[in-house]
């Protein structure tokens, strides 16, 4: 057979069915780790004898063309068409990082984790999960045994799927005098089997980029060279999000050895990456970043899941890109999927696509019943919070585009919790582990929306009792893990915050107009806006809730106060405010006062003064149970007018 390109028709019947989506051909050649197909079909009486040629420049190119027969030989039922498939990846290192907070994923986890990564041609781990005590806050500390036996384990099984698995050491807070010690404990690393190792700076107190830089170019010319079979040295930074224009990160990317790898993860922690700030990035490093892309993790607000599509890079030529997950080890596998995808081939990268393809894969027994929950658990923005930790991502979306009717949703929400009750136990008990309270809940939520939609009120009530004790349970589940950062971020769990939570409370609350008592039990008021100012009034200055806050932001309206008019924040008898930050546009607002009341009758004058821009920030004694707080244009004759940036009090 003449090499040939592969056929329109050929194509069209591989992209969608096989992960991550193949090139077809490879104009600039195959390069490390692709491989080349040829297919070449002869007939006789006899039958069909299929010539199968591979090509490829390493063994991973090899593993790489088998995994894609093996799809090949399933979508074709064994009858393969003939085709020249050519196939390489787009970015060099993909993969994983295991870099959250909380419980880490455990071995039996990691060794999943490697078949997982080699099926989807992933070639890079990255081990450093913020708890494990000799990755962080007692590295110069030997792993006890058992651990040392898992780590030979999985890096055997990385072997096998051809994954780098690199061992990251946290070494924000080292000095000069550690110098001997970081060695002892990468040789004992080496010794064990690591060949690949990584270094991170972040979250913790910073002695400066040139510190860090002398601490990796010591290990590259102390340790790694001198060893002579290691993979390249990859750095996190202590400032790893943003465009790099800052004196750490370009005195890093100036001082750090070019063969470093730096890590990066995008404008801020939690974010989409469009190409300007990439190239902003790498000119600012010296280098092409290395993402660490914090999607699907889910440390900062572990009552989401994060199973929603992947999305949001616009494709650039990356150095590596690793996602971190959700410590939910099972759940988190359709986020990988949709990372791995990327990474082998941004440009054919189909979103939804594949979103679908990774739910049919992973959950064959449950398909549509996995599409609604993961459809329900997207958005890591749970109710009453804002997204300025971790940014919006669609959710609910197959349930916007279905164009059914609130009740036929929460029906369905209802059937399908109830499936998926009965089969994941059996077929998926390590996934039933991790996502059970959030399947209660999503059964929970179709019952207070069937109730709300029919002002069945002891229903609604009944409902949002059992979501309470789901929530309850979760709360124990995080308060019982012994790990460090476990114990700081123990929330309950929700499901459909953004689209279908807002509709139930809408009609919940339709329904309680009647019964105020019932009203404030389910929805209380936090805290409201006081004053008498003409134009700032009605429900969208309500201060809205963000934990400790009580908040006035970003109110669009310009204020006109005349003199001895006034507004504020009032929040309930049961708190006290203990931090007062009012952000005004003008510092005009320095003609009047921020006054405090403990009842709303009697006042006192803080005594506060703007910092000469606008902005009063003070702290406030809780002993003293202030209730108030509030501006007040105190001038005799003036109209002051201004418009408020952000007012908000601490309780
Ligand atoms: F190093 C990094 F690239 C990074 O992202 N570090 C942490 C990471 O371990 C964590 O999983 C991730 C998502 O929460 O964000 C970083 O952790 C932070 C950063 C903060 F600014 C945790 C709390 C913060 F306030």
């Amino acid at each position: 057979m003449t090499a040939m390109n592969i056929s329109i028709l050929l194509a069209t019947a591989l992209v969608g069915n096989i992960y991550p989506t193949p090139k077809m051909s490879c104009p600039e050649g195959l390069g490390e780790e692709g491989y080349r197909i040829t297919i070449c079909n002869v007939t006789n009486e006899t039958g069909t004898t299929h010539n199968i040629k591979t090509e490829f420049n390493s063994e991973a190119g090899h593993f790489y063309a088998s995994k894609t027969l093996k799809k090949l030989n399933e979508l074709y039922n064994g009858d393969l068409p003939e085709m020249v498939l050519e196939d390489t990846p787009d970015i060099l290192y993909r993969g994983v990082v295991e870099g959250f907070y909380g419980r880490p994923w455990g071995h039996a986890a990691r060794l999943k984790l490697m078949t997982y990564m080699g099926d989807l041609k992933m070639n890079t781990y990255i081990y450093g999960p913020k708890d494990d005590p000799y990755h962080h806050a007692r590295w110069k500390q030997a792993y006890p045994k058992t651990m040392q036996r898992e780590f030979k384990e999985l890096l055997d099984a990385a072997d096998r799927n051809f994954v780098k698995c690199y061992w990251a050491i946290h070494l924000a807070e080292a000095q000069d005098s550690d110098f001997p010690a970081i060695i002892e404990k990468l040789e004992s690393m080496y010794n064990i089997g690591f060949r690949s190792f990584a270094v991170f700076f972040d979250d913790y107190g910073s002695n400066g980029s040139s510190h860090h830089a002398k601490i990796c170019n010591y290990i590259l010319n102390e340790f790694l060279k001198k060893k002579g079979d290691c993979n390249k040295l990859i750095v996190c930074p202590n400032v790893y999000w943003g465009n790099g224009n800052n004196v750490y990160c370009k005195t890093l990317g100036a001082e750090l050895d070019p063969s470093i790898e730096i890590m990066w993860t995008g404008r801020t922690i939690c974010t989409d990456i469009d190409a300007k700030i990439s190239a902003e990035v790498e000119a600012n490093y010296q280098r092409s970043p290395f993402v660490w892309w914090n999607w699907p993790v889910n440390d900062f607000r572990r009552s989401k899941l994060l199973m929603g599509p992947t999305y949001g890079v616009e494709p650039y030529k990356f150095g590596g890109f690793v996602t971190n997950p959700m410590e939910n080890f099972e759940a988190s596998k359709v986020g990988i999927f949709g990372v791995a995808d990327f990474a082998w081939n941004m440009h054919a990268f189909d979103s939804r696509k594949n979103w679908l393809a990774a739910i049919d894969r992973l959950f064959p027994y449950a398909k549509s019943a996995m599409k609604r929950f993961c459809d329900h658990n997207a958005d890591p923005n749970e109710i009453g919070s804002s997204p300025k930790w971790g940014w919006t991502r669609r959710e609910s979306e197959l349930f916007l585009e279905s164009g059914k009717s609130l009740e036929d949703e929460c029906r369905d929400m209802i059937a399908t919790a109830r499936e998926l009750e009965v089969v994941l136990p059996d077929e998926d008990p390590d996934l039933w582990r991790e996502v059970k309270n959030w399947v209660a809940m999503m059964e929970t939520v179709g019952e207070e929306g069937i109730a709300v939609i029919k002002g069945d009120i002891p229903a609604f009530e009944a409902a949002r009792q059992r979501k309470k004790e789901i929530g309850e349970e979760q709360t124990e589940y995080f308060k019982s893990m012994t790990f460090q950062h476990d114990k700081r971020n123990c929330q309950p769990c929700y499901v459909a915050t953004t689209v279908i939570q807002p509709q139930i409370d809408a009609l919940a609350k339709d329904m309680l107009r009647s019964r105020a008592d019932l009203y404030f039990r389910y929805y209380p008021v936090i805290g409201e806006t006081v004053g008498n100012i003409a134009n700032l009034k009605g429900a969208a200055l309500h201060g809205e809730r963000q934990n400790r806050l009580v908040v006035m932001d970003d109110v669009r309206e310009q204020i006109i106060a005349k003199p001895g008019e006034w507004f504020g924040i009032k929040i309930p008898d049961d708190s006290a405010i203990s931090w007062v930050w009012a952000n005004f546009d003008t510092d005009d607002v320095s003609k009047g006062k921020i006054m405090l009341s403990s009842d709303g009758e009697h006042w006192v004058d803080s005594k506060e003064k703007t910092n000469g821009n606008g902005l009063y920030t003070f702290k406030v004694d809780k002993a003293w149970k202030y209730h108030y707080a509030v501006w007040v244009n105190t001038s005799k004759t003036e109209t002051i007018t201004f418009k408020i940036k952000r007012f908000n009090v601490d309780l």
